[in-house]
């Protein structure tokens, strides 16, 4: 059983929302704050979804209600999500701005690691690369290096088991565990160094945006991330896995990635177990026996061992806007789900209008979903433009379609939720790339063209327009020049050719070369796009 030869780290945002918030009004700082839903209710507020540390500190907690909240604290600071700007339900783009600038450090600030977005305000970043290389130049001089540091990581916890104890001691137990197996152990120094980087990575996230984060350090995904949830918040926590088993003894199986919903409640209940640990012990046939296509995952996943790479990914993979109906407020008329359905259609295609913009891709496929009481249903269709009138259409057209024997007049069958998502998301196409090129390309010459006018006379006449090659792909470059090269040896060898033999002809004015020819550079673009 091998694979915990990774150093894998979580970052995730403390209390993200409330941190939010609390940026946008500083006057909120240290205070405990609250961040509740917007409601379509008649007071316009749902529950809790975000709390400061200070408000969690209190006793309020998430999902609670305004009174019930105020209940719990009364100096409590609401705050609550604003309403999208086509439709009354929430719009949290101010949060998703937000965790951009976040991801803007993240993938930014390490060079040749892998960071994979998980959440809005969570990532996973692969760090073996960059710990190995360090470990591997000079192991001695680090340590030697890093020992007066040792102070400077305050924030840097180690999960060994008796980090939860009362009487638990920070700097003590790390100075120990430093001595005793970082010194011994490149397992051991490896989670060191990571620590090291990650400080200074939360120190640059804090710099930059102002928020405060936590980070778990670990061997994999599924350890980095139970680390992580040990101290919080502005906290770090390394988990060794050495120590591993003895973390994941008294973790409640509903704690661990994967297990937190419908897998782990029927694993807890088929097997009467409750933690971890327990889960351990059971031998992998009854694990085959109960749950034969998950048994070798759980296995290893109770020993602390994970194979699940940290994927590339900093963009979402779909886009989509949503709406509940729930109880009495379900939607039964054709007339109401036009209306919604022409609201999401605004929403989305202002999403995504703003994603091709940010990310420079367009998303091919959109699927309808809706819900009844008793069914979901669900339709894909292919997405050839953001304009939002064609996808209302086009999805109310499926809509009706999918429930045509069930609609009478204007009334439908009760519908308690509608889904607009977006995705399959594709580049620009090739013959776009070349096309916003080659009109680039041509608006520069046209430019430097107007601006080289007035003083050509000062240029040799030879001169290629160097600022305009600059500017060009190095290889297309290259052959823009290697072009002009071929070009002047060719008249060199036709003149020597054609010598005039009567006397000389007054010599011709040298013409200004001309800058390269639009049809040219077209010519190298589509040799150049074709190599990528
Ligand atoms: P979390 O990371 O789960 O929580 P958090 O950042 O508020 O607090 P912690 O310090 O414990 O990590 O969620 C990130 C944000 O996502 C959170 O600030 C608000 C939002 N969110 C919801 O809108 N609804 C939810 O049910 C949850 C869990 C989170």
């Amino acid at each position: 059983m091998t694979c915990n030869d990774k150093v894998i780290c979580l970052i995730d945002m403390d209390c993200f929302f409330a941190q939010v918030e609390q940026r946008e009004k500083p006057e909120l700082l240290g205070l405990p704050v609250a961040v509740f839903q917007a409601s379509a209710s008649r007071s316009g507020v749902g529950g809790i979804i975000a709390l400061s540390y200070e408000a969690k500190n209190l006793g309020v907690r998430r999902g609670m209600n305004q009174q019930e909240a105020f209940a719990v604290c009364k100096d409590l600071k609401p705050c609550v999500v604003p309403f999208a700007e086509h439709l009354r339900k929430p719009d949290i783009q101010k949060y998703r701005n937000a965790s951009k600038e976040v991801f803007d450090v993240l993938q930014n600030f390490f060079k040749g690691v892998v960071v994979e977005k998980a959440s809005i305000d969570e990532a996973f970043i692969d760090l073996t690369p960059l710990v190995d290389k360090k470990l591997h130049e000079d192991r001695t001089g680090y340590l030697e290096r890093f020992e007066p540091r040792l102070g400077a990581l305050d924030s840097t916890h180690l999960a060994d088991g008796t980090d939860l104890d009362e009487n638990y001691d920070r700097a003590v137990l790390m100075k120990k565990w430093y001595h005793e197996y970082c010194k011994m152990d490149n397992d051991h120094l490896r989670m060191l160094i990571a620590s090291e980087m990650v400080d200074a990575l939360r120190k640059a996230i804090l710099d930059k945006t102002k928020f405060q984060c936590s980070a778990g350090i670990s061997t994999n995904k599924m350890l980095a991330k139970l680390a992580c949830a040990r101290h919080k918040p502005r906290q770090q926590t390394i988990l060794p896995h050495a120590f591993c088993m003895k973390i994941l003894d008294d973790t409640p199986i509903g704690d661990v990635r994967y297990l937190g919903g419908l897998t782990g409640a029927n694993i807890r209940e088929v097997l009467n177990i409750q933690t971890m640990g327990e889960l351990a012990a059971v031998p992998f046939a009854t694990l085959e026996e109960v749950c034969p296509d998950k048994a070798n995952w759980l296995y290893r996943t109770s020993r602390g061992f994970s194979d699940e790479p940290v994927k590339l990914r900093h963009l979402v993979s779909s886009i989509a806007t949503s709406k509940q109906f729930a109880g009495r407020s379900a939607l039964v008329s054709v007339a109401k789900v036009r209306e919604w359905l022409s609201g999401l259609a605004k929403e989305l295609c202002k999403r995504l209008n703003e994603d091709r913009t940010t990310n420079r891709r367009t998303a091919t496929k959109i699927v309808l979903s809706f819900s009844q009481p008793d069914r979901h249903s669900s339709k894909t269709l292919p997405l050839n433009t953001y304009d939002p009138t064609n996808i209302f259409e086009t999805t109310m057209a499926a809509f009706e379609s999918a429930l045509r024997s069930e609609i009478r007049g204007d009334s439908c069958p009760s519908i308690t939720c509608l889904t607009l998502s977006a995705s399959h998301f594709a580049l620009p196409s090739l013959h776009e790339q070349q096309k916003t090129m080659s009109e680039w390309v041509e608006k520069r010459r046209l430019e430097r063209q107007e601006r080289m006018m007035p003083t050509t006379s000062n240029r040799n006449p030879d001169d290629l327009d160097w600022e305009f090659l600059q500017e060009l792909p190095e290889d297309i470059r290259a052959e823009v020049l290697h072009e002009r090269n071929l070009e002047k040896a060719k008249k060199l060898k036709m003149k020597a050719n054609v010598e005039e033999p009567k006397a000389k002809a007054p010599e011709k004015r040298k013409r200004k070369a001309e800058p390269p020819k639009k049809e040219v550079i077209s010519k190298k673009l589509d040799t150049f796009f074709k190599k990528r």
